[in-house]
């Protein structure tokens, strides 16, 4: 008796100590997708990498599932410094706040994986992480993605003619619209979590997005065709809330950045390899049917002036000529 006794003030002792030692800071992460999405695997590689560098006890709360909503919703958070301390966003879902960021994705940026890789190794996107800062108080700690962006639709496309006056649902950033109009397609600014919906319903005939997020939300159960228009290698960056960061404790913002470099170059080399993986298993359980896109170069030339007009608009054209010289 008394043996279980002592046995039961310990536990409460101990579970006492605990709640009030431990975790004294809780940095909560949000993902639009499952275990399975790169991003979900990049923000817990991120948080056992701040863990491994960080002396002091720290707990990652990672929401999934778009319990907190899309990324839309994640930025207004970030830039706010409430319900979500880091996540990672589409360059194009910040727009909003910072109009340059999208520049550092936009369609037809990249020749080539090379040509990606070497940019988000270099600091030539230094000036618009600046800006994300001073305008929306939101750091970039670290770049992930690697994923290829194509079209996906209900209906087959395999040529401009095809492509003319498609359907489509695009990011929020204005240039998003403007290079697909250019492509002479029929972009519309529709969130995130509408699409499944407005595909559905006949709303749109189609979107464009990368392999790991069709798979993991099932895109292709409402837009069984994709078209190589390998239109973007997308640029990811991993964010977090200026107003967490500056909460924090010295030694735990040193380990914080060196964890979203770190956690970036893991989710980069991730999502790149599993991005044809992907594909594949879906056109294996016969998910998706995959197009060749006709003369895509043509799309190149088409869209050149659009991202020259849209650089020039931000006094970005110097920024733009060191990105493409990568
Ligand atoms: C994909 O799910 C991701 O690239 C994500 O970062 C984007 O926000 C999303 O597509 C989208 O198209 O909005």
């Amino acid at each position: 008796k008394t043996l279980t006794r002592v046995a039961t003030l310990v536990g409460v002792f101990m579970a006492g100590t605990s709640a009030v030692s431990a975790q004294d800071v809780t940095l909560r992460g949000a993902s639009m997708f499952d275990e399975e999405h790169a991003f979900t695997k990049t923000m817990q590689k991120f948080a056992e990498l701040v863990d491994e560098n960080y002396d002091g006890d720290v707990a990652f709360d990672l929401r999934l599932n778009g319990e907190l909503g899309v990324e839309a919703d994640y930025v207004t958070f970030l830039q706010q410094g409430v319900a979500i301390d880091y996540t990672i966003m589409a360059p194009s879902n910040m727009a909003t706040f910072a109009p340059s960021i999208p520049l550092m994705d936009m369609p037809f940026l990249f020749r080539d994986q090379a040509h990606w890789e070497a940019t988000l190794s270099s600091d030539v996107l230094a000036p618009l992480e600046q800006e994300l800062l001073e305008k929306a108080d939101i750091m970039v700690i670290g770049y992930t993605g690697g994923g290829v962006r194509n079209v996906i639709s209900k209906e087959p496309i395999e040529n401009l003619d095809e492509l003319g006056g498609f359907k489509m649902r695009v990011m929020g950033a204005p240039i998003q619209a403007q290079i697909f109009s250019a492509l002479t397609a029929a972009p519309s600014a529709i969130a995130y979590n509408e699409v499944y919906n407005a595909i559905q319903t006949g709303v749109i005939a189609g979107f464009e997005n990368e392999a790991a997020s069709i798979q993991n939300l099932k895109f292709y159960e409402v837009a069984p065709h994709v078209t190589l228009t390998k239109h973007a290698i997308t640029v990811r960056p991993i964010v977090m809330s200026g107003k967490s960061f500056r909460k924090l404790p010295e030694d735990l913002q040193a380990a914080v950045l060196k964890a979203g470099a770190e956690a970036g170059a893991f989710g980069r080399e991730l999502e790149s390899r599993e991005d044809g993986e992907k594909l594949q298993e879906m056109v294996d359980a016969g998910q998706l049917t995959v197009h060749e896109f006709a003369n895509r170069d043509q799309l190149l030339e088409m869209v050149a002036p659009v991202q020259d007009e849209y650089a020039a608009s931000l006094d970005a054209t110097e920024l733009l000529t060191s990105i493409r010289a990568k």
